[in-house]
This record gives structure tokens, C-alpha cells and sequence, in this order.
């Protein structure tokens, strides 16, 4: 078997489709490169000396582990010096990182979280890392500086979007806008190879995932849906169904993409003013676009997640996302 790697897969793409341009192309092989370094710390656990809190809080008040802040690090130091990016965002920093002077500065923007799924990394359980690229708008040509308002763009502006897991093999997957396609680490080699191209998410399902302990908190629509799962075969959906919970959204996305399901962390009633627990510019835009690429549907209940017109970096959103026909169901209790 020829073994095609994200390279020759990125040129061959770029030949092909012409859709992805070289500064792009450099800068998706940056991250994946950053990804790599992230795994290796993973892998060593507890010999690496990663585990562990790093006594820090990041801007959503949440206790920061060392290994938030190493993936950070990581990824900011291998894509500042490229040329190719104007400025990055991360769901670990408050502000936005422009490029240092010393550096020329590119027309893209990059997102990410850093390391998703942080409480699962003393337990030995799948983690990740997600990215998002956007375009620096053109409002005032190539010399102009770089705002926090310029990453205020929706989820469907998007020129690339993807994500890493951290896993029993270390899995990258990848958009462009031309469908999915995922890479798994070759760790003799160190690079990653192409395993399997234009996934699909079969339409139907019979498996979901939701953290259960929030039930009493739902709102009605949600809570009529998973009822409506949980009363198996002799319910309105005559299915049993079975479900999943990972609490790394990376684990359960990566699932949804391999054989289906559905995703919901919706809004609650713990803290009603929040829209919901997840980021939308950190995870629901990219695994929203990811699997809208494979087939899938995402929304916030009411309204596709790429249409969302982001107010802040660091917005929060509900988020209902996979197999296509499960998504709309459950949006439709929310809108009829
Ligand atoms: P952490 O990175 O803080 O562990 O959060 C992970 C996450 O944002 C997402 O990956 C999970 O789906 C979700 O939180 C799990 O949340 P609960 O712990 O409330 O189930």
C-alpha cells in the first residue's frame, strides 16, 4: 500500500482542487507538527513530569492543568515565526497573540484549543487538541494591524479546521471545505499518514451522547428527545438506543465521525444568562464544520452554528451536532 502523507496529500489536494494555498498548506503542516510535540508530552505522562495543575486559572476561570499550558506554548511557539499567520487565538489566553515585529506577518488567523478534554488527562483517557483558521479580513490592506474584531467572523468563513486526538493512536483530522479526511500517526516514522478519506456520518442513529447528571436542568426540547431515546423499543422511536460519554468532545466527535451518534451539551438552566458550556469559536465551529463536511448537521438548537455571528472570542454556545437526521429532530423540538 502507498502510505500518503499529509504533505503529499496537502500538494496533491493543492494540484487537484487549487483550493489551498501554499502559505495555508505551511500553515496546517505547522500545527500538525505542534501536534506531534503535544502527543510525545502526552505519552510520557506521569515520566514527563506534564500531570498535574499548573496553579492557574485561564480566562473562563477554569483551573489550568500543566498540560493546557505546554500545548499552548507548543502551538504558539511552531506557527509565530512561519510568515504566515497575522495572529492567534486561544481558548487558554484572554486576549489575542499578534505576531511579534521581528516575524512577517501572514493573512491568517488561528484559533484553537489547546488541549480539550484537560480532566481526562490524569485518567489516561482520549484528549485532543482543536484549530480553526480563518482569513484576516482585507479592511485596510497588508500593513494594517491586526484586532480581536478581526477573528469576530462566523464558523462559515472558515478556510480550514481540524482537529488531533490524543488516543491509543494519535489521529488528525482535517477539512478544508472539499470533505474529511484523517491522518494517524506513523510514531516510527513521525509523520502522519493518510488512513482513510471523505468520511461520512450515516444520517441515522442509535447511539447518543450527553452528560445525564445535568438532566434536571434541561429545557423541555432536550429533555423530550433523550426521553424519547431512553423509551427504547416500545417508545415514539421504536429503537433502543445506547449512549456514550467521553467528557473529551474531541473522543466523542472522533466516535460520531467513525460510526455515528449524536452530541449534545446544551444550554441549562444551572446558569441561565450562560448560552452554553462549550466555546464557540474554539470547538463548536470547527467540529461543526468537520462534520458538516462528513454529512452530519450542527446547531445550537435554533440555528446552524456556522451562521452564528460570534460577539466575543470567547463566546460560549449550545451545541447539538452528528448523524444529520438526528440533529434535525432535535432542532425541530426546539423550533415548532
Ligand atoms: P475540559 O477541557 O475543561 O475538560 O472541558 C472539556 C469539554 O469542554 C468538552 O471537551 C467536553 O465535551 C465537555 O467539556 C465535558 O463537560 P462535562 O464535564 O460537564 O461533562
Amino acid at each position: 500500500m502507498t502510505h500518503i502523507s499529509l504533505t503529499r496529500y496537502l500538494v496533491e489536494q493543492q494540484r487537484v482542487h487549487g483550493h489551498i494555498p501554499s502559505e495555508l498548506r505551511l500553515l496546517i503542516e505547522v500545527v500538525a507538527r505542534a501536534c506531534k510535540r503535544i502527543s510525545i508530552s502526552v505519552n510520557q505522562g506521569a515520566l514527563g513530569e506534564i500531570l498535574g495543575a499548573a496553579g492557574t486559572d485561564n480566562v473562563q476561570g477554569e483551573a489550568q492543568k500543566k498540560l493546557d499550558v505546554i500545548a499552548n506554548e507548543v502551538l504558539i511557539e511552531a506557527n509565530e515565526w512561519g510568515g504566515h499567520l497575522a495572529a492567534m487565538a486561544s481558548e487558554e489566553m484572554e486576549g489575542i497573540y499578534v505576531v511579534p515585529n521581528r516575524y512577517p506577518q501572514g493573512e491568517y488567523l488561528l484559533l484553537f484549543d489547546p488541549l480539550d478534554g484537560s480532566s481526562n488527562i490524569e485518567v489516561n483517557v482520549s484528549i485532543g487538541t482543536i484549530f480553526s483558521v480563518l482569513k484576516k479580513p482585507e479592511n485596510g490592506g497588508p500593513e494594517s494591524g491586526v484586532s480581536e474584531q478581526d477573528f469576530l467572523q462566523s464558523g462559515a468563513k472558515q478556510v480550514a479546521a481540524g482537529y488531533c486526538i490524543y488516543g491509543p493512536q494519535t489521529t488528525m483530522v482535517l477539512t478544508v471545505g472539499d470533505g474529511v479526511a484523517m491522518f494517524t500517526l506513523d510514531r516510527e516514522q513521525g509523520s502522519f499518514v493518510l488512513t482513510q478519506e471523505d468520511i461520512r456520518i450515516p444520517e441515522d442513529t442509535k447511539e447518543f451522547a450527553i452528560n445525564m447528571s445535568n438532566m434536571r436542568h434541561w429545557d423541555a426540547p432536550v429533555r423530550r428527545y433523550i426521553d424519547e431515546c431512553l423509551a427504547g423499543r416500545d417508545g415514539p422511536r421504536g429503537k433502543d438506543f445506547n449512549m456514550r460519554w467521553v467528557a473529551s468532545m474531541v473522543a466523542d466527535v472522533h466516535r460520531i465521525l467513525t460510526r455515528g451518534g449524536i452530541f449534545l451539551y446544551p444550554w441549562d438552566k444551572r446558569e441561565p444568562e450562560k448560552p452554553g458550556k462549550l466555546r464557540l469559536m474554539y470547538e463548536a465551529n470547527p467540529m461543526g464544520w468537520i462534520v458538516e463536511q462528513a454529512g452530519g448537521a450542527a446547531t445550537n438548537g435554533r440555528q446552524r452554528i456556522l451562521d452564528i455571528q460570534p460577539k466575543k472570542l470567547h463566546e460560549r454556545v449550545s451545541v447539538i451536532l452528528g448523524s444529520k437526521n438526528e440533529v434535525e429532530r432535535v432542532t425541530s423540538y426546539h423550533t415548532k
